[in-house]
């Protein structure tokens, strides 16, 4: 039996001491990275810090101008920072966000191509803040030079960017990448790159590190094949796998970009991901984020944190100390909620009269209030007999973008509602159709009839409703529907 390194998967079961699915395993390594748990993501911040600038390879839908492509948005560009400005922005960050729990370096470059800098970033913030969780995203060209010192500065998050298996794929992706100081092209450059890509996802695996694989959907070149991809890393126990789609414009100045290779339409991105899913875990919620990005994923906080506010200010271990413990606070407090709801669930009967009813609301001023699509939290009451108890506050992110489409996209729609878990009925003023309809295939019953009411006044109208006509009745009418 190979034995982890980790006491994460220790805690957990790992695969290699027979668990079969990394579905069936639920880590709480997870619980606060952003990244790798969509419940998370709303809640915990992470940044990520642009020490990195150089690259080991080239790929077709990368201009070296920008960040790197594999994890960013391309056409957006970062200052690099020194690993002494780096680690200070971090600490900075940490003292003003008790939400922040993780640190990613994820460019410009690619991490594993400046391994000094991202290294000794990586130890100094090990020595200073251990509770941060440390995490990188590398093309994987140079993972099992560095496995050791990965493990020694405590990183237990790294992404691998795995866009084919099929040196002939690989080829059409990579042109040459740098390899023992020499520059190698074609089919010999990506036979070299996939090899050390897989041996360093066994290794990161084998030796305790949770994997997210990433990979570019390029339609007409590895779109058929990622399924098999998503086959052989979820064999070898990748965590989660994250299909990101090509971004190729000619402003880019990409190969891509400049020879009109398009990137995938929705509907093509959905069919991989569909294709790709099963038992393994597929990430929907990523934002191709920048190589300095800063805050929740869908809530940029980078405009707060440029460098000279960063330099200015005075550190004290004092100081340090004390965000330590907020963050520690946090955590405990987003722990002590997701206990509470798992608890209320199980406990729930899910029948019989007078049965307790988990309730989500929109409010304002402690009135039924806005419209579903435009709501970014939503209030949590459990309603039973006896009374009405606020349990919590979900944040989902609003699915409404702009009125016109507003509530219309399944996509935006569907994290919102397993956000929802757990509760049977949503309380606000207005609700598209779209919406409405999802709810209910998810057996959460939308209602609208009770704008401007007090939020216990409308909540116990509803569980007496309930009660009187049974679960699962619609109860609101269509009228009211936006
Ligand atoms: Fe950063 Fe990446 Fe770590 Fe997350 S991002 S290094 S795993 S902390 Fe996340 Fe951003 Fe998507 Fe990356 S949403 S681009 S997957
Ligand atoms: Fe660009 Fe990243 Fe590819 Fe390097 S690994 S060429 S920085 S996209």
């Amino acid at each position: 039996m190979v034995q982890c390194s980790k006491t994460l998967i220790q805690e957990s079961g790992c695969r290699t001491s027979g668990c079969a699915s990394p579905m069936d395993r639920h880590h709480p390594s997870i619980d606060d990275h952003p990244c790798y748990s969509e419940t998370a993501h709303h809640r915990f911040a992470r940044i990520h810090l642009p020490v990195a600038p150089a690259c080991n390879i080239q790929c077709h839908y990368c201009n070296r101008k920008y960040d790197c492509a594999n994890e960013s948005r391309p056409g957006v560009v970062s200052q690099v920072l020194k690993p002494e400005q780096a680690v200070k922005k971090a600490l900075v960050v940490g003292a003003a966000l008790p939400q922040l729990a993780v640190v990613g370096v994820a460019g410009p470059g690619d991490p594993l191509a400046s391994p000094k800098r991202t290294l000794a970033t990586f130890q100094r913030l090990a020595e200073q803040a251990p509770d941060l969780k440390l995490c990188l995203s590398t093309n994987g060209l140079g993972v099992l030079d560095h496995i050791d010192a990965l493990l020694r500065y405590n990183i237990t998050h790294v992404t691998l960017t795995i866009n084919c298996l099929d040196p002939e794929i690989g080829a059409a992706i990579y042109p040459w990448i740098l390899w023992r100081g020499k520059r190698i092209h074609g089919r010999t450059a990506s036979e070299i790159l996939i090899e050390r890509q897989q041996r360093g996802l066994e290794q990161l695996i084998a030796r305790g590190i949770l994997v997210k694989v990433n990979s570019v959907l390029i339609p007409g070149v590895n779109d058929t094949h990622l399924p098999t991809v998503s086959q052989v890393i979820r064999a070898k126990g990748a965590f989660i796998h994250n299909i990101m789609p090509l971004i190729a414009e000619p402003e880019h100045g990409t190969y891509y970009g400049l020879t009109g290779q398009r990137g995938p339409t929705p509907e093509e991105l959905k069919a991989v991901q569909a294709a790709c899913a099963g038992d393994m875990r597929l990430m929907r919620h990523c934002q191709q984020c920048r190589a300095d990005a800063v805050g929740t994923l869908d809530e940029d906080r980078r405009a707060e944190f440029e460098l000279d506010r960063v330099e200015s200010m005075t550190l004290t271990p004092e100081l340090l100390e004390a965000a330590r413990a907020r963050r520690a606070a946090f955590r405990a407090q987003v722990d002590a909620e997701q206990h509470l709801f798992r608890r209320l669930r199980e406990s729930r009967p899910r029948s019989g009269p007078h049965r307790p009813i988990l309730m989500a609301v929109t409010a304002h001023k402690g009135r039924i209030s806005g419209h579903f699509g435009q709501a970014s939290e939503f209030l949590i009451y459990e309603v039973d007999e006896s009374g009405i108890r606020m349990v919590g506050l979900r944040q989902t992110g609003r699915s409404c973008q702009g009125e016109a489409a507003c509530g219309e996209s399944a996509d935006t729609l569907e994290p919102i509602i397993r956000a929802l878990d757990g509760c049977e009925v949503v309380l606000c003023a207005k609700i598209g159709h779209a919406p409405w309809q999802l709810l209910v295939a998810a057996g959460i019953q939308p209602n609208s009839e009770h704008p401007g009411e007090p939020i216990e006044q409308a909540c116990r109208a509803v569980w007496h409703e309930m009660q009187w006509r049974g679960p699962g009745t619609r109860s609101a009418t269509v009228s009211k529907v936006a």
